[in-house]
């Protein structure tokens, strides 16, 4: 059996490329963990069944989203394909098929390639795939190709993308009824830089001030975690600003950004991307 399957902590782009490319592929999707609400609304809004959680089976692998080992499965062995828009941090035994681009989602890579076999269903997912990744093309990871690969596949469902990519958002972004833990780990990867080991989650919010709220319960929870540092991007896509909480050695966090850490905290105006605004900047401290 082939098993196309996404990132730990899975969002809308790794369930998606994995329910498109499983499908593209005569294999089967998987994803590791439950669904956050955002993704959960759009396999609704298209009529796709949420993949079942990956417990070990498969005789070949193909990785989407992601490929360095603390997001996998942990066995490369088996792994004969990877499609991602991540940096690469791998090593393999034998050759495999590697696909990678900077794109802002990985759902645009399958789309450029595969479009015209797109049934409605696929088209809907990953245009939800590229207005998650993208943050309504916000992000500073946004090419212009994901823009006109997504206007494409709104014509393509009838949709107006950018009121389809609000809509998207918001639904994702309600914290009701979700304990602090819950909304810490709601979207999170795990690093190891330097022997240290890093989780960096993110909160995305139409208003900071609703998470700031709870700044203290959150900050209380992540000192409770098993990491040398716990960082949170509070992110407020709207006003475009991410207010970031701080547990580890906060001056030296601090000083990635050139800011002083006040309570556990600095304020990053115009950062909305881990990927390329957060992630690369402390990898580069700690090498
Ligand atoms: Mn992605």
């Amino acid at each position: 059996m082939k098993i196309v399957i996404g990132h730990k902590s899975p969002d809308t782009d790794a369930t998606c490329s994995a329910i498109v490319y499983a499908e593209l592929n005569n294999a089967e999707a998987r994803i590791m963990g439950p669904l956050n609400k955002e993704t959960e609304y759009a396999l609704k809004k298209f009529g796709a069944e949420p993949p079942k959680i990956w417990k070990g089976e498969g005789d070949e692998f193909i990785l989407v989203d992601h490929n360095e080992s603390e997001q996998s499965i942990g066995d490369y062995s088996k792994v004969i394909e990877i499609i991602d828009h991540h940096k690469i941090k791998i090593e393999t035994e034998k050759t495999i098929k590697v696909h990678v681009e900077p794109l802002g989602s990985t759902c645009t890579i399958i789309a450029q390639k595969h479009f015209e076999k797109l049934t409605k269903k696929q088209a809907g997912l990953i245009l939800s795939a590229i207005l998650s990744d993208t943050i309504v093309f916000k992000s500073p990871t946004t090419t212009k190709t994901d823009i006109e690969i997504a206007k494409r596949l709104g014509e393509k469902i009838e949709t107006n993308e950018k009121e389809y990519g609000l809509e998207l958002k918001k639904a994702g972004m309600s914290l009701e009824g979700m304990s602090v833990e819950q909304i810490i780990k709601k979207d999170y990867k795990e690093y190891t830089l330097q022997g240290k080991k890093f989780f960096i989650g993110q909160v995305e919010n139409a208003d900071l001030k609703e998470t700031l709220n709870i700044k203290k319960q959150l900050l209380t929870e992540m000192k409770k975690m098993n990491y040398d540092y716990v960082l949170l991007m509070l992110t407020d896509i709207i006003h475009e600003i991410t207010e970031l909480l701080i547990i580890g050695n906060e001056t030296k966090i601090g000083k990635v950004f050139g800011k002083i850490v006040k309570e556990n905290s600095i304020t990053l105006p115009k950062v909305l991307s881990r990927k390329k605004q957060v992630v690369p900047q402390i990898t580069k401290q700690f090498s």
